[in-house]
């Protein structure tokens, strides 16, 4: 593999794997804005970063189970109606290193930073779709079609060289609601390298993974993608399935995220000073599901307060009101007056009434995903 073309990346991010590069900013990031700047936006990756320069004879091939095969330069997907959504990306290894710690577990690591959230513009795959005969809210195509595949110009070792792949159902992907996206844009500027340049597919609600990013084509196909990424790694499997016992056909490749919260204003074992402290950090859930509550405790658990939880700095957010941002997360805040050394604690409860789980054992899986137990971080108060 080639790791001499690598972009340049800001000094700031914690670097957890350099070849392929996988990176996270501070926990401070996080919190500072609600949109999160490009060059702190974590970075994900399983092979080098592609180089695509001629831009002129890129295009994306639509094939598969379709009536009418169809070849998009990026102009045809500009001239396509622009939309921009304010979603969140998380990967379904944030917090790996943490799940790591109360029983080893396979992957990368990762604090609490493999997330982000952007303003990504570009087309709706399912106008795209329309494109090759495809129309709005189809669960199967006429040739057959159940799911659309993604496939990327990146190549890694996990798919012995070939390209990174992942699916979703034709119902998602021709859902204009689901506002699934072939984004060109990431914060109002062009997609850079790092985030999937020129073209990168925008899942909202769903795990990073299947945001396909440099996108090469788009293929119907009857069954989910048989890729490595969809069916030997993102499942989620009991605490009692080891490397000797995995059968990984048992298990559905993962999509959805559940809810998540982090506490970002403080690290672990900060020291503070006796009085008040304030923490905030970001809660999100998958699926478009809105942040019903943040709970946060100052004892360890023994008692909770409620966060205040906005979006847009000043404006207090509202699950499922038209003034907020549906796939995007929501900051929170809480304030409380410590004088000893405690455990503060954040939990978050969605629209659907799912809270986190108390302990990361009970959630623990051999490949360290989804861990969205409480956050926890130890503060030392001293005089
Ligand atoms: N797409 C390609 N082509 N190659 C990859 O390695 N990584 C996936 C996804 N799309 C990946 C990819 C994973 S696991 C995640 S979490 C997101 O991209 C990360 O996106 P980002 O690097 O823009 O944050
Ligand atoms: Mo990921």
């Amino acid at each position: 593999s080639d790791y001499s073309k690598e972009p340049p990346r800001h000094p700031s991010l914690y670097i957890n794997s350099k070849e392929p590069f996988n990176a996270e900013p501070p926990r401070s990031a996080l919190f500072r804005s609600y949109v999160t700047p490009v060059d702190l936006f974590y970075k994900r990756n399983h092979g080098p970063i592609p180089m695509v320069d001629d831009i002129e004879s890129y295009s994306v091939l639509i094939s598969g189970l379709v009536e009418k095969p169809k070849k998009l330069s990026v102009k045809d997907i500009r001239m396509l109606p622009k939309y921009e959504v304010t979603a969140t990306l998380q990967c379904a290894g944030n917090r790996r290193t943490a799940m790591s710690k109360a029983r080893k577990v396979r992957g990368v690591g990762w604090d609490v930073s493999a997330i982000g959230n952007a303003v990504w513009g570009g087309a709706k795959l399912a106008d795209v779709l329309e494109l090759v005969g495809i129309p709005k809210l189809s669960s199967s195509s006429k040739s057959g079609g159940k799911h659309v595949e993604f496939i990327s110009v990146d190549k890694c070792k996990e798919e012995n060289g070939g390209p990174y792949k992942a699916s979703i159902p034709l119902i998602q992907a021709t859902s204009p609601e689901a506002d699934v996206l072939l984004a060109y844009e990431m914060n109002g500027e062009p997609l850079n390298r790092d985030h999937g340049y020129p073209l990168r597919v925008v899942v909202p609600g769903v795990i990073g993974a299947r945001s396909v990013k440099w996108l090469d084509s788009i293929n119907l196909i009857a069954e989910a993608c048989q890729g490595f990424f969809m069916q030997k790694d993102y499942k989620m499997f009991p605490p009692s399935v080891n490397w000797d016992n995995i059968n990984w056909s048992t298990r559905r490749p993962q999509m959805d995220f559940p809810v998540q919260s982090v506490i970002c204003s403080l690290e672990d074992a900060n020291a503070v000073k006796p009085g008040k402290v304030t923490v905030s950090g970001y809660a999100v859930s998958g699926g478009g599901r809105g942040i019903e509550r943040v709970d946060v405790s100052f004892d360890g658990g023994k008692t909770w307060v409620e966060a205040s939880r906005f979006q847009k700095f000043g404006i207090p957010y509202v699950a499922d009101d038209e003034s907020s941002d549906k796939w995007a997360w929501v900051l929170f805040e809480a304030t409380a007056d410590v004088q000893r050394s405690t455990e503060i604690v954040a939990k978050a409860v969605d629209v659907a009434a799912n809270v986190q789980p108390e302990n990361v054992e009970d959630i623990w899986n051999l490949r360290g995903i989804l861990n969205t137990s409480w956050h926890r971080v130890q503060v030392r108060v001293g005089h």
